[in-house]
């Protein structure tokens, strides 16, 4: 038996977190509000970074949502995270900050390559974000088929996943995917950057058919509308992709489409709401590193409590104004003010 409720998967990463000049963005061809998989020519720059100030910093966009959501949770170990990692000093540095947050690890472990890393480059409270997946790319299904992961699987009401984890291990979503469609359990899944959609459509068009709940700020959603000839309009956009191919059809599919200031907008049987974020004055701003994923765990919280769509973004929006004021995703000392 297990008490799991919520499940989310990913690539477990450990954020090196630098401010840097625009100079060493553009030597990398590097955009800020970006994320990309590190080529070789980005190697030397870890190296860059590390001979100055960084911070290390727990990351991995889902493990980021499972340790918001469960702070946001009065009833602790009922999230469990999974992805891959090694066996060194980092993952344990993973494994420590995520499980003080309550968070049940479930990870596989493999030795044969460094836990993964990310370069993340701060510039005036915006990033770009250069990923060394190193032992996350090693995740496999083989994880989901342990009698252990199963019972997770099978006790968990709700399942959450971000693009990034396409590249990694895409029959492990689509498995995950249908179990939640088969058993009529939201699916909550989160777009993320840009070059999945351009370069990993195959893998995103797949998945998206089990998906029950979209989340995406407004670049992705543009990539998106890009990509699918729905042109630029974010109103029109949300609402081909609810209205998109779904094999699970007891539940509607809901859109939801962050704006970093501007207002949330949702799109949910055929009506589009827009509900605004709390307001926060740029000086208290301290990096905008993990506003997404935050938004994402306070309304996993809320909506695996029940609550409707409304209540859940205001929770996403409590949780993304706590972040935003932490260094990267940072969980705050004590308890949610909600
Ligand atoms: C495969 N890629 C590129 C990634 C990521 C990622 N998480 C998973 N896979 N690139 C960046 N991140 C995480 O995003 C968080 C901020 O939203 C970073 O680790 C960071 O904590």
């Amino acid at each position: 038996m297990s008490n799991i409720k919520i499940l989310c998967a990913g690539n477990p990463l450990l954020d090196i977190s630098s401010h840097v000049e625009m100079e060493l963005l553009d030597k990398y061809e590097l955009k800020l509000g970006n994320a990309i998989l590190a080529e070789d020519k980005h190697l030397p720059l870890y190296g860059e970074i590390k001979s100055g100030k960084v911070e290390y910093i727990p990351g991995g966009a889902a493990q980021n949502t499972s340790r918001v959501c469960q702070w946001m949770l009065k009833d602790k170990q009922t999230v469990c995270y999974t992805g891959c990692v090694g066996t060194d000093d980092n993952a344990t540095i993973l494994k420590t900050a995520t499980e003080s947050n309550g968070v049940v690890t479930k990870y596989q472990v493999d030795g044969s390559a460094p836990t993964g890393a990310c370069a993340v480059l701060i510039n005036n409270k915006e990033r770009s974000m250069v990923t060394n997946l190193g032992a996350a790319n090693k995740f496999n299904i083989s994880h989901f088929q342990t009698e252990e992961m199963k019972a997770i699987v099978n006790s968990a009401q709700f399942f959450y996943m971000v693009g990034y984890f396409l590249t990694v291990s895409p029959d492990s979503a689509v498995h995950l995917g249908k179990h939640a469609a088969e058993n009529d359990k939201p699916f909550l899944y989160g777009l993320a950057a840009p070059f999945l959609i351009d370069f990993f459509f195959d893998k995103v068009s797949e998945l998206l058919p089990y998906v029950d709940i979209v989340f995406a700020n407004e670049s992705e959603a543009a990539t998106l509308g890009r990509k699918m000839n729905w042109g630029e309009d974010l109103t029109v956009i949300a609402e081909k992709l609810a209205a998109w191919e779904k094999v699970n059809t007891k539940r509607t599919r809901t859109v939801i489409f962050t704006q970093g200031p501007d207002a949330t907008l949702v799109f949910q049987d055929g009506v589009l709401s827009k509900y605004s974020p709390i307001k926060v004055a740029t000086e208290d701003i301290v990096d905008l590193n993990a506003a997404g994923d935050s938004f994402c765990g306070g309304f996993l919280a809320a909506y695996s409590k029940g609550q409707d769509i409304a209540k859940s973004v205001e929770a996403g929006h409590y949780a993304s104004w706590e972040i935003i004021r932490q260094n990267g995703a940072t969980i705050p000392a004590g308890e949610p003010k909600t």
